[in-house]
């Protein structure tokens, strides 16, 4: 067997993967007719997880690299910061005049005070977030951490878990009850859905947990729709109750975790009448939701990324999961939480990317700090940034701030990009990317437990290259050509496959060229916490120092969401995942700006109504923080104090391409640095 193959017609095929910060990580296979031109691009039948179907956000992508607006040249700014004008320039010139900037930058004001910013445009192991990083730590480069999606849920169940590994998302065909909390799978992770619909099919119950009324809470069985931020009070609630109805799992408690008897102790505050007051639901709905946890013997939680966008985010995935263990829900195969698959992978991302390359110990820079990094006066300040594969003032929180932040006049700015996006606009020096299917990559999933390979199967168009071989083209000009960042490719991947896990199963480089990707070895089945958790105790910890080292409670405490609604303020805006693109990508390209019109914000039409809004409004998103005009949709589905609206979108014809993170606060959420979108309060009025 081998990556490389023919069809049914005789053509050659390709075996590849999908490199965008998806749940779902599809294999696929690329079609080449006689003159080696991709002609198609379809889901690869043999994943198990995959099964021969991408989405319709990615099922264009011959079309999304060939769009007429794609980067095929490296450009270099004529016009003012942010206008968006260039003119070519050759790679030489580009690389050269890079170089002498990060050189001088580094004598002037030391090599910290170059930032490469990496984004979650591609996510794979050689040319995503960690590509470059050889050179960067050799360079002594300021650290960068990518703070911008999952880090606050992973550090919330580092306290009590160990690590936000749980149950193969598979295996939810086995549970008896199946709860989506703060996730929105039909949209987000739709490879997922015929596990839970064979759960269903044997009778599993699913629950939705989530404030705002989206394509999974239509479809679940049950939809309980909390306050925004208040995750946290249902988790202790619910625990409570199950707690007086002696509907926990003793045995399990006593034989398998630590600090059972704190948590206990704080429970009795929490009635279902405070609960139902916190979290704005009604005390039957709460009494539902406990009926149903109560009778399941095979609970499966999948804890989506929405309920950590929150001030309280980690705080509250913890809550989840010592409601998920104190069911004993761990005991059977198909029960349990899974949050994240991707610490069951093992990479050695220290051989990969190579820390002890560094001159001297540096700082890290989180990436949902970008403004405070670009006006604060660090030291060094932050002088050179390079931006790889990410879309900052479309993405990131605050968006008019990073707008004036990359207006700085001393700030030299480098792009590594697909197309032109409000980001760019910004940039000194842009630089074109490959493409997946003109790449290497070796990549792998947050909800499956496959490690896919991605072998290249054009040659890259125009003047593109991939950020390996650019990093490859610059290094000799810091004059960092050491073999360590020289790496092939092909030898990063074998340093990504460097644990025994991988070693001591035999499975190199060439075991993913014959066969597409691979099960993690020691998987089948994947029960991570059967012979105890990866916690100072070994047992699961309801109680934790670890937590109150990071300034959590003992045991998960309640606080209040950070901006809690008031008249001025009647809505928390929650912007998610849309069904046509995936985060900011190919949201330029003529493909799908010609088919998605500016995103609709959808609010409780009853709500809308005595605000004086009618359906199809114009209106203004606004807080103190930025102004969004859009168009708002009145839904009687939607709880009042919610606004929903999708993320990733920009429109190049508004001021500033403005998107809906203008009024998104540039600040933390408890633990890890993530941001708080989803905590977030506005108003709405008539344009
Ligand atoms: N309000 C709100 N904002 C959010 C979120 C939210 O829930 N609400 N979610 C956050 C989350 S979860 C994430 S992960 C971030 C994502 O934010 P970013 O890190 O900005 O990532 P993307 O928008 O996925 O992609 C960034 C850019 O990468 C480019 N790109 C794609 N593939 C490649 C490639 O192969 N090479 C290069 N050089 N470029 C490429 C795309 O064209 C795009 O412009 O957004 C966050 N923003
Ligand atoms: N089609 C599509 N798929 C995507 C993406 C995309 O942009 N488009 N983005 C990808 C990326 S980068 C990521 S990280 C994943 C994220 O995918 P998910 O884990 O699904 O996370 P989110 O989309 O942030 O939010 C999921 C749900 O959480 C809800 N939510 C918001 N606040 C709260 C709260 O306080 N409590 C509760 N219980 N729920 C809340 C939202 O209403 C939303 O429906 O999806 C990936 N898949
Ligand atoms: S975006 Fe997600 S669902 Fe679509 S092809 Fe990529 S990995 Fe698969
Ligand atoms: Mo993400």
């Amino acid at each position: 067997m081998s990556v490389i193959g023919t069809d049914s017609r005789g053509r050659r095929t390709v075996v590849g993967c999908c490199p965008l910060d998806c749940p779902d990580a599809c294999s696929w296979v690329v079609t080449l007719d006689d003159e080696g031109r991709a002609v198609r691009l379809r889901g690869n039948p043999e994943h198990p997880f995959t099964n021969g179907g991408l989405c319709p956000k990615v099922n264009p992508w011959l079309t999304y690299a060939t769009d007429p607006s794609r980067l095929m040249q490296p450009l270099r700014r004529t016009g003012p910061k942010g206008s968006g004008e260039f003119a070519p320039i050759s790679w030489d010139e580009a690389l050269d005049e890079i170089a002498e900037r990060f050189l001088a930058i580094r004598d002037g004001f030391g090599a910290e005070a170059v930032w490469p910013f990496t984004g979650t445009g591609n996510v794979g192991w050689i040319n995503g977030p960690t590509s470059g990083r050889r050179l960067w730590h050799a360079f002594g480069a300021s650290g960068h951490r990518v703070t911008i999606c999952s880090v606050t849920g992973h550090v919330g169940l580092s306290h009590s878990q160990g690590r936000a590994d749980g149950l193969d998302p598979e295996d939810v065909a086995l549970a008896d009850l199946v709860v989506i909390w703060g996730a929105n799978p039909l949209v987000t992770d739709i490879h997922w859905r015929p596990f839970v619909d064979a759960a269903r099919e044997r009778g599993a119950t699913v629950v939705v947990i989530d404030p705002c009324h989206t394509r999974t809470a239509g479809w679940a069985d049950v939809h309980v729709a909390p306050r925004p931020g208040t995750d946290l009070a249902l988790a202790l609630g619910v625990l409570a109750a199950l707690d007086r109805r002696d509907a926990l799992d003793r045995a399990w408690i006593a034989d398998h975790s630590v600090g059972w008897g704190e948590l206990a102790a704080t429970l009795g505050s929490w009635t279902l009448e405070r609960t139902a007051a916190v979290t704005g639901l009604d005390i039957a709905e709460i009494e539902g939701f406990v009926e149903l946890l109560a009778a399941a013997r095979v609970p499966a939680v999948k804890l989506g990324q929405g309920m950590q966008r929150t001030a309280h985010g980690g705080e509250t995935a913890r809550a989840v999961s010592c409601l998920v263990a104190a069911l004993g829900a761990y005991r059977h195969r198909g029960g349990g939480l899974v949050y994240s698959t991707s610490p069951a992978y093992d990479i050695d991302e220290f051989a990969l990317t190579r820390p002890d390359l560094r001159p001297a110990p540096a700082r890290k820079l989180a990436m949902t700090h970008l403004v405070r990094h670009l006006t604060e006066t660090d030291d060094p300040p932050v002088q050179a940034l390079w931006i790889q594969a990410a879309n900052p003032v479309v993405s990131n929180p605050d968006a008019d701030g990073v707008r004036r932040a990359l207006s700085r006049d001393d700030l030299f700015t480098v792009a590594v990009e697909l197309y032109p996006t409000p980001t760019t606009a910004y940039a000194d020096i842009v630089l074109p990317s490959t493409m997946q299917h003109e790449q290497t990559e070796l990549q792998e999933s947050f909800a499956h437990l496959y490690l896919n390979w991605n072998e290249p199967a054009v040659e890259p168009p125009g003047e593109c290259r991939s950020h390996t071989d650019i990093i490859r083209a610059l290094a000799p000009r810091l004059g960092l050509d050491r073999p360590e960042v020289m790496a092939s490719d092909h030898e990063l991947a074998a340093a990504a496959l460097g644990r025994p896990r991988w070693r001591d199963a035999g499975i190199t480089v060439e075991t993913f060229r014959e066969r597409g990707f691979v099960r993690i070895p020691g998987t089948e089945p994947h029960r991570p916490f059967a012979d105890g958790f990866p916690t100072p105790s070994g047992r699961f910890q309801f109680a934790a120092d670890s937590a109150v080292e990071m300034g959590l409670g003992r045991v998960p405490t309640w606080s209040d969401p950070a901006e809690p609604i008031d008249d001025d303020h009647p809505f928390v805006l929650v912007a998610v995942g849309s069904p046509d693109h995936v985060n900011s990508v190919f949201v330029g390209t003529e493909r799908v700006a010609g088919r998605t019109g500016t995103p609709v914000v959808i609010v409780n039409a009853e709500q809308g109504s005595s605000l004086g809004l009618t359906d199809g409004d114009d209106v203004v998103v606004e807080n103190e923080r930025g102004r969004w005009p859009t168009v708002v949709q009145l839904d009687e589905h939607q709880r009042p104090g919610v606004a929903f609206t999708s993320k990733g979108w920009w429109d190049a014809a508004l001021p500033g391409a403005a998107g809906p993170n203008v009024t998104v606060a540039e600040a933390d959420a408890d633990v890890g640095n993530g941001p708080r979108y989803h905590d977030n309060r506005v108003r709405i009025v008539k344009a």
